[in-house]
Formats: C-alpha cells, sequence, structure tokens
C-alpha cells in the first residue's frame, strides 16, 4: 500500500520526467563521445546505397580507420590505388582505363580468350605504376566492414571491382572516386591486433590463431607482393559459411577472370564480413570484425587460392 501510495503522488510524475530528462542527456552525451572518439580515430565513414562511394574527398596521410557500409544488395570492396601522377584525369579512367578492361571482360565472358589478351593489352602503361594501399575486403549487403591502412600523400582511386549480374565491372557502373591523400597526417596508430595473418606467394597465408566469439582486430603482414594470373595481386577475405557452402565454388568466384567470377550473384552459404584489400609487399593492415559462433574462412580473391594456400578455415565457438 505504502508502494502505491507513493506512485499515486503527483511528485512521481515529475520525478521520472526529471530522471527521464537526465538519462536522455546522458545518452546524448555518449553519442558525442562515440561521434568523438570516431574523429580522435580518424574513423571515416563511406556508404554505398547503389553502385557509389559516399565519403570525403581528402584524406590526411598516416593510419585512417575506415567504416564501410554496404546499404546496397549487392557485394562490394573498396581498394584504395595510389595513382603514378597527380594529373591522371577522370578521362584518363572512363576513356582508356575502363574500356581495355570492359572489352577483355566481354570477351571472356563469351570465351574468346586470344581476344580479351589483346583487349588487355591495352590498358595503358601508367596502371603498371599504380600502388596498392589496402581497402577492404568484399562485404555483404546490410554489412559494416572496418579497416585501417597507412596512405602516403598523393592522388588516389578509391574503387570496386566485382561484377554486376550482366558481367560489366561495378567500376564501369560509377564504383570509383579521386581523393587525395594530403602531407598533413593524422595522430592515430592502430591498437594491438589479437590475430596476425602473415601473406606471401611462397608461403600463402601464416595464420595459427584461433579468433573467439566477439570483437577480433587481425594485422595483416604482407611478406611480399606479386601480380597472380588474374594481373592483380593477394589480399584477404572474411567470410562465414553455412552447411549450404560449396568452398569449390567460393574458391571458383575469387578469380575475375572467371565468366561468373567476382560477379553478381555470390556463391550461396556464404556472408562476407570485410577483410585486407591488396597492399604492396612489406606494408601492413588492420580489421576488426564482430564474430558470433559459427564457420569461416580466410581466402584471398586471387585464381587456385586454395592450391596457394591462401584459404584457411577456422571455427568460433561460443565463449
Ligand atoms: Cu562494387
Amino acid at each position: 500500500m505504502k508502494t502505491l501510495k507513493k506512485i499515486n503522488c503527483p511528485h512521481f510524475a515529475i520525478i521520472l520526467t526529471i530522471l527521464f530528462t537526465i538519462a536522455c542527456k546522458s545518452d546524448k552525451k555518449q553519442d558525442e563521445q562515440t561521434e568523438l572518439e570516431k574523429k580522435e580515430n580518424n574513423v571515416i565513414e563511406v556508404i554505398t546505397r547503389s553502385m557509389d562511394f559516399q565519403t570525403v574527398d581528402t584524406l590526411k596521410s598516416g593510419w585512417n580507420t575506415f567504416a564501410y557500409k554496404n546499404l546496397s544488395g549487392e557485394v562490394h570492396f573498396f581498394l584504395m590505388d595510389k595513382l603514378p601522377s597527380d594529373s591522371i584525369t577522370e578521362r584518363d579512367i572512363t576513356d582508356h582505363l575502363m574500356p581495355p578492361f570492359s572489352d577483355g571482360m566481354k570477351y571472356l565472358i563469351e570465351g574468346k580468350a586470344d581476344s580479351a589478351m589483346v583487349a588487355l593489352g591495352n590498358i595503358p602503361a601508367w596502371f603498371n605504376d599504380v600502388k596498392r594501399y589496402g581497402g577492404t575486403g568484399l562485404i555483404s549487403p546490410g554489412k559494416t566492414a572496418v579497416s585501417s591502412i597507412h596512405l602516403t600523400p598523393g592522388k588516389y582511386m578509391m574503387e570496386c571491382y566485382v561484377k554486376a549480374i550482366n558481367g560489366e565491372w561495378h567500376t564501369s557502373h560509377g564504383m570509383w572516386k579521386f581523393i587525395t591523400v594530403i602531407d598533413e597526417t593524422t595522430n592515430f596508430s592502430p591498437v594491438e591486433a589479437d590475430h596476425t595473418i602473415s601473406v606471401s606467394s611462397t608461403n600463402g597465408y601464416v595464420f595459427d590463431s584461433q579468433p573467439k566469439s566477439g570483437i577480433n582486430k587481425f594485422k595483416v603482414n604482407f611478406i611480399d607482393q606479386v601480380p597472380h594470373e588474374h594481373f592483380s595481386g593477394h589480399d584477404v577475405n572474411l567470410i562465414k559459411y553455412d552447411t549450404t557452402a560449396n568452398i569449390d565454388s567460393l574458391v571458383y568466384w575469387m578469380n575475375w577472370m572467371n565468366p561468373t567470377g567476382l560477379r553478381t550473384p555470390t556463391p550461396k552459404g556464404f556472408t562476407f564480413l570485410g577483410g585486407m584489400n591488396n597492399c604492396e609487399g612489406g606494408e601492413t593492415g588492420y580489421f576488426e570484425v564482430d564474430l558470433e559462433s559459427g564457420n569461416y574462412l580466410l581466402i584471398s580473391e586471387t585464381p587456385k587460392a586454395d592450391e596457394k594456400g591462401m584459404l584457411k578455415t577456422f571455427v568460433v565457438n561460443d565463449n
């Protein structure tokens, strides 16, 4: 009865209002703190809604962390290509770089390998001097990939070269943008990782760690970097898989030169959770993933990843 009386007290509503206001304010404060932490840690938001990268045009050099939100219906990634010259223009990309890749892919889908090689031979010479500074691994619709990479000043092209359902490159659909990295550096250094993956063309992935449920931070050491059969290098993608998944179909899909490789739709049973895109030999990148219990694998977007030791499975159990 005493309790009821208290609740009926006219002051009770006022007390409740005050408590509610205090709670809201502290929530707001927490949100502001998170925003501040994001800024201090140089967390750069990148959003894809269809075939676009919505993000900043300028970045500081040094370590940057990216939160890449995939709000579209297809799998994507982003890779930071450092261009050999600041004078490379939009037309150099759209009129000279993209057509040989588009023609080459069209011929590969038609089974005309010789014509494809002729087309790919028209790629401008400057493209050989592009340096890769990492980015995220493949990321499924509705997911966010978090990666930290180290950038040096210059002009970059952020790109995604996954293929659409019709076999055309996402780059041809607008999934690229120039980003300028300025001399001024960030104050950010990545925190120590829970797991290290060493990647090389000779030993594949060296990874003996046991990820646990919850947030896991991975450091990727690129011992070397070489062009593989698909003219691109090796990277790391972290993928969850279920009982319907066929890993051989994923290995096939991870080679863009295959007609249905790196092309929407993805093989069934796999959820792409990010990773670290191509870096130069000797460089390091970081990524973090919130893992729940289940079956996972790490795989490179490289032909014959399994034969090259660039495929590792692991299981996460409930803690
Ligand atoms: Cu894409």
